[in-house]
């Protein structure tokens, strides 16, 4: 069916969470809802917000712009707007604008009867920002534990908190979260490849279906996962790249204060050796 008479068929009431009929609407492509107007709300404080900290910064250089929590003497209080009050209000309004966007998405699959794969997603997405700014920080007793809000600065942040534990390639939960990206980087590559070479055959050519794939693979490698696996597969790959990065920061603080190679020294007293 054409998009626009799809539209026409789909863009009906229902299938809201809160807010009934009320912003049960569309502005151009946009779906709005309830929580497309809690997601405008959370954007346009946030931005403003971040717009008023690099006013205070001191420089307008899109690289340079920095907002920093608070120092860490603040531990869990809340601090005076210039001294990390602003990195504060930024991580609400952020938080509830990821949230808000997930939740919105959610009132689309509604409406369009489909399972709830792509919001269930994007929270493992948001689980890893959470987990950065809120959860570690939590645990760790500051909230100065958190990434600052700035292009480079939070890459330092990430440099030196990896530092801080000698060699953060030492880190299991980070190993395996790398090695899930690598993989899931594969898949696609394999997969893009694979569709383009079936599906998009050159002028004079045939199209190839389903069978030509599964065989493919069938003759390279043994085995084919399948046209609807290697989706099952490639949301798994992703998932769980994201989900271990969450794992290995969470952990390096909270639970492993020493530096990460100490931590395989396990392995070195296993009975086995002795
Ligand atoms: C392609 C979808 C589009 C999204 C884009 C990002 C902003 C920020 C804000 C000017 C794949 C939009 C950017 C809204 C502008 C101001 C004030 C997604 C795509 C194009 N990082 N990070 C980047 C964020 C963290 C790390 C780039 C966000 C952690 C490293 C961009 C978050 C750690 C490198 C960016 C976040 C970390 C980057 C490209 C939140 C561990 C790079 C991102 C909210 C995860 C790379 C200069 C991209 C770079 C890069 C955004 C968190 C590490 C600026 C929004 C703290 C090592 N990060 N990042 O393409 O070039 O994502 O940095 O958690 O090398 Mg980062
Ligand atoms: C947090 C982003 C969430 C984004 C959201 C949406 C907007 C809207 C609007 C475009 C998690 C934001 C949307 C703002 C934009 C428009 C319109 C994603 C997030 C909610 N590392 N490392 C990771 C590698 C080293 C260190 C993760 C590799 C060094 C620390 C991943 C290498 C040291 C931390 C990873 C490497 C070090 C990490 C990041 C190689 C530094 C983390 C992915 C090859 C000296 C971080 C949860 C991620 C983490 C993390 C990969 C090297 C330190 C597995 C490949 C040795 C401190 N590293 N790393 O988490 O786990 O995405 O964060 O050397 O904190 Mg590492
Ligand atoms: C996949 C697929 C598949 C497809 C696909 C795709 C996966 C097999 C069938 C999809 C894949 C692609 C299209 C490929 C490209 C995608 C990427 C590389 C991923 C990264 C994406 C981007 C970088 C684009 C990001 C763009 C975004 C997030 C859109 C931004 C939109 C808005 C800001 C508007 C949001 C709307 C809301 C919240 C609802 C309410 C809207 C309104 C009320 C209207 C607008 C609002 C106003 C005018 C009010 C004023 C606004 C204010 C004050 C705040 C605004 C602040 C801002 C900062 C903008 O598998 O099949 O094919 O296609």
């Amino acid at each position: 069916m054409a998009i626009l008479s799809f539209e026409k068929k789909y863009r009906v009431r229902g299938g809201t969470l809160v807010g009934g009929d009320l912003f049960d609407f569309w502005v151009g492509p946009f779906y709005v809802g309830f929580f497309g107007v809690t997601t405008i709300f959370f954007t346009a404080v946030g931005t403003a917000l971040i717009l008023w900290g690099a006013a205070l910064g001191g420089t307008w250089n899109v690289w340079q712009i920095n907002i920093a929590p608070p120092d860490l003497s603040y531990g869990l209080g809340l601090a005076p707007l210039r001294e990390g009050g602003l990195w504060q209000l930024i991580t609400v309004c952020a938080t509830g604008a990821f949230v808000s966007w997930a939740l919105r998405e959610v009132e689309i699959c509604r409406k369009l009867g489909m399972g709830f794969h792509v919001p269930f997603a994007f929270s493992f997405a948001i689980l890893a920002y959470v987990t950065l700014v809120i959860v570690r920080p939590l645990l760790m007793g500051a909230w100065g534990h958190g990434f600052p809000y700035g292009i480079l600065s939070h890459l330092d942040w990430v440099s030196n908190t990896g530092y801080q534990y000698l060699h953060f390639h030492y880190n299991p939960a980070h190993m395996l979260a790398i090695t899930f990206f690598f993989t899931n980087c594969l898949a696609l590559g394999m997969h893009g490849g694979l569709v383009l070479s079936a599906s998009n055959p050159a002028p004079g050519e045939t199209y190839k279906t389903n069978e030509h794939e599964n065989t493919y693979f069938r003759d390279t490698i043994g085995y084919s996962i399948g046209t609807l696996g290697i989706h099952r597969l490639g949301l798994f790959l992703a998932l769980s790249a994201v989900f271990w990065s969450a794992v290995c920061i969470v952990i390096s603080g909270p639970f492993w204060t020493r530096g990460w190679p100490e931590w395989w020294t396990w392995w070195l007293k296993l009975p086995i050796w002795r």
